[in-house]
């Protein structure tokens, strides 16, 4: 039997989104139709660990301390076939186990499979023996969640869309480590129940039916170069601009699919209107949402305060999470509980 390889992974939040998949035969790849840019968060995180066992019979995998779930089956089925990857590479044939835990809500829009899949590609990697670069982590990581693809490193990270039909172009890479620029980010949680609509169905309901989908590739491009260029200069509200642009240009996408996809309640909005309101006070903040009804607000690391403040007194938001730049994916020692 194999040691248990520990690791820890951290959470992502896009600030240009990835909404959407390559067409075409390579569509197990995990191909993103669109490049990403993202900040590491250091206070959301899965912890995984991984053991190679000869006397397994099937992959085992466990999350958290939870009762079994009717998704657990669904989430055995998609961790072991990610592990098949793993085996593929390494050349073996045995089983895992695996036990995980998330230190947040489970798929309820905080990026859990972001970390979860970060994490499960360094631990079975290194369990099985194998001693992947960081370009060939995102790159395994991406086909368990294109937003993986961009937990395995720390800061602010790019992941690039790539061209080629095998996915070897398709990986992430860092823009700017984590004390480049010290950005906080408060998480408003307006519902902590798990969405009805995966991202998965949700992208591909949206590229297949939603009449704006093609104005949303066409118009990326200039995105990834304004939010590169704000990170590379720090000006903050350029920042804000392409930030919630990109968002909102995510979820009018999704909105106009058919059926409609409306992640938001009533503290969505009011939560985004209310960052705006303080924006125009002079507080440096701006606001993001992911398939889900939490809404991030991303502020410069002394304006945290008064973004606690305001978005605690909204009815409707429940809990606050504060975090700020975390690091890539690293060993640990155990699987927290
Ligand atoms: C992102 N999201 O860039 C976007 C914004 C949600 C909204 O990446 O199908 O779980 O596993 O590749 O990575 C969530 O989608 O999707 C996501 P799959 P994933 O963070």
């Amino acid at each position: 039997m194999s040691e248990e390889v520990v690791v820890v992974a951290h959470s992502n939040i896009a600030l240009v989104k990835y909404w959407g998949k390559r067409e075409g035969k390579s569509r197990h790849l995990n191909l993103p139709a669109v490049g990403s840019i993202s900040m590491t968060l250091d206070a959301l995180f899965t912890t995984t660990g991984v053991v190679f066992d000869p006397d397994l019979r099937r992959d085992e995998f466990v999350l958290g301390a939870a009762p079994a779930t009717s998704s657990a089956s669904k989430d055995r089925e998609r961790v072991s076939a990610f592990l098949d990857l793993v085996r593929d590479l390494a050349g073996i044939e045995t089983f895992a186990r695996v036990r995980t835990n998330n230190n947040f809500p489970t798929g309820a829009g905080l990026a859990s499979s972001a970390s979860g899949f970060a994490a499960l590609a360094l631990a079975a990697t290194e369990a099985a023996g194998l001693d992947l670069s960081q370009k060939e982590l995102s790159i395994l990581a991406r086909q368990g969640s294109g937003s993986a693809a961009r937990s395995i490193y720390g800061g602010f990270v790019e992941l690039f869309r790539g061209d080629l039909a095998d996915g070897t172009d398709c990986y992430a890479t860092q823009l700017a480590p984590e004390s480049h620029w010290p950005l906080a980010l408060v998480v408003a949680v307006t519902s902590s129940e798990k969405k009805h609509v995966s991202s998965r169905e949700g992208m591909e309901r949206t590229t297949d039916t939603s009449p704006y989908y093609p104005a949303w590739i066409t118009s990326h491009p200039n995105d990834l170069d304004d939010a590169r260029r704000a990170i590379e200069t720090k000006d903050f509200d350029s920042l804000s601009e392409v930030t919630e642009s990109s968002c909102l240009k995510m979820h009018a996408s999704m909105m106009a699919a058919r059926p409609p996809l409306l992640y938001w309640n009533g503290a969505t909005t009011t939560a985004m209107q209310e960052i705006q309101r303080l924006r125009r006070s002079g507080v440096p903040v701006c606001f993001t949402a992911d398939a889900g009804p939490q809404v991030k607000a991303i502020c410069a690391a002394d304006a945290i305060e008064k973004v606690e403040k305001t978005l605690s007194a909204i009815h409707g938001v429940h809990r606050l999470f504060r975090c700020g730049l975390g690091s890539g994916a690293h060993r640990a020692t155990d699987v927290a509980s």
